[in-house]
Formats: C-alpha cells, structure tokens, sequence
C-alpha cells in the first residue's frame, strides 16, 4: 500500500471554488489546458504520485546511492529510476516549460497542485526532472546560442544543477571563491570547489547541465567581491554540439568528488563538484559559457533559486499533509484507553480518536496543512496574474511584488511549522509506533527536516522578508496585503459564523501591524546618521526578523483558511452530498481552530518583540 496519501478533494477546494481558477484556464496564454484537462491532469498526476511515484519511496531510502570515487558518480536504485521513468514519460513536466522550448504553458496555480502530489509522493524526483526548467531560465536570460542550448536540455531531458554553495560560502553567497577566465574562443575556464550540489550526479540522463556562479578574472568592471561579482555559466559534464545536441564524447572538468551521507531525501544526490582541477578525472579544463553574455550572475540565478524557494515550501506542506492523513488513519483505527467520560476500569475500550488530546493534536495538523496549501496556492495565483500580464507583453508589478512578499512565508515559515508538526504532532500520534520504519512518518521528519536548511535558512528567510520583502519595498505587497485581510474583517464573511474568528484576526492583524511598526522604529533607531542613532539598535531587529516571518504567516494562514470557510459556509447553505457536507463542515472546524488556538499568542510575540534588549548581544561567548 501506499505511503502517500494526498488531499485532492482540498486541492481542487482551494484552485476551483477559492480562487476561480476555471476564469483563466482554457484562454490567453493557458488556451491548451482547459478547466476539464485541468481537472484530468491532476487526477491523473494524483493516481500516479499515489501509485508509481510512491512505489519507491521507502527503498531509496533504505538503499541510497553510494559515490564511487572510480567513476565519479553515485548510482540512484532501480526502483527509484522507475518511478522517474514514469513521470519523465508521462510529459506532464512540460507544464512547466515554455512553448518555444516544447512545453504547454499552464498557470502556476495548477503546476504547483501538480507539484504538490509530486512532492509529497517521492521529491527527489520532481529535483532530478528540473533539467528542463532550469532550461527556461538559460533560454529566458540567453543569447541565440543559450536560447539552442536550452532547447537542446529539453529535448534530451538532461538533468541540471545549482550551483552556488562553496564549503566556505553557504548563505554568504558572496564569499565564492570559484573564478572564471575567459579563453580566446568566447569560453570560459571555471575553477574552484563547490558543495552541496544537488543533482549532480545521476545515471538516467545522458548529460548534466550546471549553471555556475564563479567571479570572472582579470576584466574591467566584472568580478568584484560580494555576489554582485558573480556571474553565471553553463558548464556541461559533458561537452556537446551546441547546435544538434549531439555529444562530442569529450568528458568536461566538472567532476563529483563526494556525494554526501544525509539525514533523510538520500536518493538526491548531494555533491561536492569540483571544477577544473588537473588532479581530478582527467584533469581537464571546465568550460564554460557565460549565459546571455552578461555579467548579471545572481540575479540570473535568483530566478532559479526563487522557483526553488517555492519547491521547498510546497514539499514541506506537501510532506505535512500525507503525515497528517496517516496519522488519521491510523488514529481511527487505533483502540487504546476507555473515553474521559467513563472512568470504570472495565469501560470499553476506544479508538484514539475519542480522546482530547489526540482529537487537538489531529486538527492542529488539519489546520496547518490546509492552511499552508492555501497559502502556496494563493501565492501561486499571483504567479498566474505574472503569467498573464507577461504573455501580454505587460508587466503586473503588484502581483511580481506580492509574490516576493509571499516567497519567505511559503519557504521559511511553511518549513518550520511542517517540520515541528511532523515531530510533535504527527509521529506523536501514533505513540511509540511513530517510532518504527514500519510506518512512513519517522522518514517523513527526517526528510523534511532539510526544508528549513537549503534554499536559505530560515533565518535567511526572515531577513530576507523584513530588509528586502518589507523595508526594500517600502511596504509595498504589505500594505495591500494588511487592505486585503482588513476587507474581510470588515465584511459579513461567514454570515456570523465567523464573527468571533474575524475579531480575532483583527487582533491579529492589529499585533502584525504593531510588530512590524516597531521593527522599522527599531531599525531607524540604529541609523547613526540621525540624531541618537545607534548602530547596536539593529540587532534588536536581527532578534526579531525570524519571530516576525513566523507572526505574519500565522495571520496570513488564519485569513486564508478563513476565506475558504466563508466559501464552505456558503455552499453549505445549499443542497451537497453527505461527503461534501462533511468536507465544508472540515473546512469551518479547520479555519475556526487555527484562529482560535493561534492568533491569541501573537499579543506575546509582540510584547516579548517590543521588550526585546541587548543583552545576550553583549553577553561574553565564553558565558554562552
Ligand atoms: C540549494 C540547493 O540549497 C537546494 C536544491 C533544491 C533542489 C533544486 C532542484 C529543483 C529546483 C527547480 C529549479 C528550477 C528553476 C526554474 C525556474 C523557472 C522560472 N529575490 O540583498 P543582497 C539578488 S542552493 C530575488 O545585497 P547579499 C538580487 O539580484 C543554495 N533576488 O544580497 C540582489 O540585487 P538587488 C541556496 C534576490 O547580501 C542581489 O541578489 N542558497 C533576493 O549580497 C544581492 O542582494 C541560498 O538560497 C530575493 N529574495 O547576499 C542563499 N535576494 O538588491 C541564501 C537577493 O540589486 N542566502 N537577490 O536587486 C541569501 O539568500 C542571502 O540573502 C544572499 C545575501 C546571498 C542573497
């Protein structure tokens, strides 16, 4: 059977009757992909992430690639090359992909509901398949030659990597050391040691594709330190015909040196990648070629990482979601201890669920994962209005602005509270049983847990959302946000079903707002420029930044799951089947729950922000 379990029925809640999306499918850029095939897709990709997706989700982890250092690889297990086999054969991954490079374009919204079955199934098989993807961003950001280069990555299906983390530069990407030297030809000679490189190495493409940040050598003007000196390049693992594809059977100086051993996700290669060095393989030089012949390396590969950003947030959700559905099974089904009400010793004996704590612990999980489904769905639909305004040769700086906003809370909030509740909820469930690989949900924590770690750390992630997201901006995607949320406070919603819940939020958005106050007060309060300034004040708002993303998301959750319940409630008044009765009814306890047991707490993340002082900044690190 199955480890996965996914949540259609709410996905397609949240795509259909939240947010519409029938309104953009079958016109304009997404002519192809009518409501129908949206629906036929997702089933589809539903029966396979559940069936063939799944199938080999325990033995990767239970027989894991192990690096060769003869031939420089890491061979992945044949029951994991099959299920790859059957998604790369299904084509569904050319939703993703531009038409000029032979994909169906099809809103994000629907691509990351496609995602998530993907994810939660078995990840490690949507990051080998990015090959293609990672293809648009050579082709949007390319010369001609990149632009035939990527189609060449498409129509091969090679696999492609990231590569930015150096042993010494992780979230300080700027601190790269890799160098790039242009040759005579136009290439470039790339060297240097890189880590922690997924992907890098697998034996199901023919070829794999790194795009490379390195510092370009001995140019006027290009190279400097930090990341704005970094450029990015395609360097092959093997070298090819730019024009047909066509290998030349001349192996390129890009060599895996080490795949590391992990805490979970061990059937994606994680690698150390070394460049050019004359005492690896064959010593051969790397090369490389400068995408788009410009030297604009991070920005380039902030396109790539920003997808990534949005991966991550959805695999963690993804993960939390089928945790929590095996936890409920199991949970009905599991006779433990007589109910509260019946203290006789020989009063019957009752399933789990029967019992308080375990009946809070299960709508805890409920609440999350829906809510942060909604959450990556919502964020999604903004990505459609990009879409849409791009395929008009227009852009939506609203919608590019509100995403951005939105990015941190998917990833950095998304994976911590999945990561937590997968411990303490989830596996917790099931007592000590929780503890056994004979259930999925102890590789289900030790899978998710590097959601919190790659694609910027958390608190990467909550600097990331209050300098660039928030302060940057000037608040921008914020304000409209905080308008959103306060409109539906002050509508009918719910039709007072709701009434004590909006209230709720409205404290909730009132905190927000005094947090977020407080941490611009705090901020220009350590402008030294200014009268009183002191530069020490901005540790009290590196204090915060993590506490404030984690704040905002739980607001941001809480009206989410809201304005689904607003819509249950409203389908509820009319004529629905006994399912869907049961459902909608999920949807108000769930949206009801989440406000009530969250939004109460952020008056003390506030105050203990507000209250925040130097203290353990000036404590000595011998007293830590
Ligand atoms: C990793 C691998 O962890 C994990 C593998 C996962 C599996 C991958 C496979 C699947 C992926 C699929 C991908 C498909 C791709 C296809 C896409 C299709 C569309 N947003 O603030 P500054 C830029 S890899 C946008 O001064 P510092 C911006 O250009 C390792 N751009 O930064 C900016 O210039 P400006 C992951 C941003 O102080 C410039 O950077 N490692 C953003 O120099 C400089 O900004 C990390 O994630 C943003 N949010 O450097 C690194 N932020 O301001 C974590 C910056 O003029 N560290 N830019 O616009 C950080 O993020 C740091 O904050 C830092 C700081 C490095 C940016």
């Amino acid at each position: 059977m199955s480890h996965y379990k996914s949540n259609m029925r709410d996905i397609e809640f949240n795509l259909f009757e939240v947010l519409n999306r029938d309104e953009l499918l079958g016109k304009g850029p997404f002519e192809a992909i009518d409501g129908e095939t949206a629906r036929t897709i997702l089933s589809e990709m539903d029966r396979m992430a559940r069936e063939d997706l799944a199938a080999s989700y325990e033995d990767s982890d239970r027989n894991p690639p192990v690096f060769d250092p003869a031939t420089n690889s890491a061979p992945l297990p044949a029951a994991f090359k099959k299920s790859y086999q059957t998604y790369m054969e299904s084509e569904y991954w050319r939703l993703q992909i531009n038409e000029d490079l032979g994909g169906t374009p099809a809103p994000s919204s629907i691509v990351w509901a496609m995602g998530e079955l993907i994810l939660g199934a078995n990840a490690p098989i949507w990051m080998y398949a990015a090959g293609p993807s990672f293809a648009g961003v050579v082709h949007k950001n390319g010369t001609d030659r990149d632009k035939q280069i990527a189609r060449v990555m498409v129509e091969k299906q090679w696999g492609a990597t990231m590569v930015l983390t150096e042993p010494d530069a992780g979230s300080d990407v700027g601190a790269g050391r890799s160098k790039a030297t242009l040759n005579e030809d136009g290439s470039w000679n790339i060297t240097g040691v890189k880590r922690f490189i997924t992907s890098a190495t697998n034996d199901m493409t023919e070829n794999v594709i790194h795009l490379v940040l390195a510092r370009p050598q001995g140019i006027d003007g290009v190279g400097g330190p930090g990341t704005k000196g970094l450029s990015m390049f395609i360097v092959p693992e093997w070298h090819f015909d730019h024009e047909t594809g066509e290998l030349t059977g001349e192996r390129n100086g890009a060599y895996v040196t080490n795949v590391e051993h992990k805490m979970g996700i061990k059937v994606s290669n994680t690698c150390e990648v070394t460049f050019g060095d004359p005492q690896v393989g064959g010593g051969e030089a790397a090369k490389g070629w400068l995408v788009g012949e410009v030297h604009n390396g991070i920005a380039q590969m902030f396109q790539v990482i920003e997808n990534a950003r949005m991966m991550v947030g959805t695999k963690a959700i993804a993960t939390l979601s089928t945790g929590y559905l095996n936890a409920l099974e199991y949970a009905k089904e599991r006779v433990q201890g007589g109910d509260l009400t019946n203290q006789a010793k020989d009063a019957p004996r009752v399933t789990i669920t029967h019992h308080p704590d375990v009946r809070r612990s299960l709508m805890t999980q409920k609440a999350f994962a829906e809510a942060m489904r909604a959450l990556v769905l919502y964020t999604a639909s903004w990505q459609d209005q990009i879409q849409l305004a791009e395929h008009d040769g227009e852009r939506n700086e609203l919608a590019e602005r509100v995403n951005d906003l939105l990015l941190p809370i998917v990833k950095g909030y998304g994976s911590e509270r999945s990561w937590v509740l997968l411990g303490t909820e989830s596996l917790q469930t099931l007592g000590g049983s929780g503890f056994l690989q004979e259930y999925p949900i102890e590789q289900y924590v030790r899978d998710a847990k590097i959601d919190t770690l790659y694609e910027g750390t958390t608190a990467i992630q909550g600097q990331d959302f209050f300098f660039r997201k928030i302060v940057k901006d000037q608040a921008k995607a914020l304000t409209h946000i905080n308008n959103e949320i306060d409109a539906f406070i002050k509508s009918e919603a719910g039709n007072g079903r709701l009434k004590v819940e909006r209230e709720l939020l409205a404290k909730g958005l009132e905190d927000a707002g005094a947090f977020v106050g407080n941490m611009i007060n705090t901020l220009m309060s350590a402008d030294e420029s200014a009268e009183g300034g002191n530069i020490q004040n901005i540790y009290k708002v590196g204090l915060n930044t993590s506490r404030l993303l984690m704040v905002l998301g739980d607001v941001v959750c809480a009206w989410l799951l809201l304005r689904g319940a607003e819509v249950a409630l409203e389908k509820l008044a009319g004529e629905v089947s006994p399912a869907d009765k049961a459902f909608y009814e999920g949807k108000v306890a769930a949206a009801q729950f989440f406000a009530r047991e969250n939004l109460p707490k952020l008056t003390a993340e506030v105050a203990i922000a507000e209250a925040t002082d130097l203290a353990i900044m000036e404590l000595d690190e011998s007293s830590f």
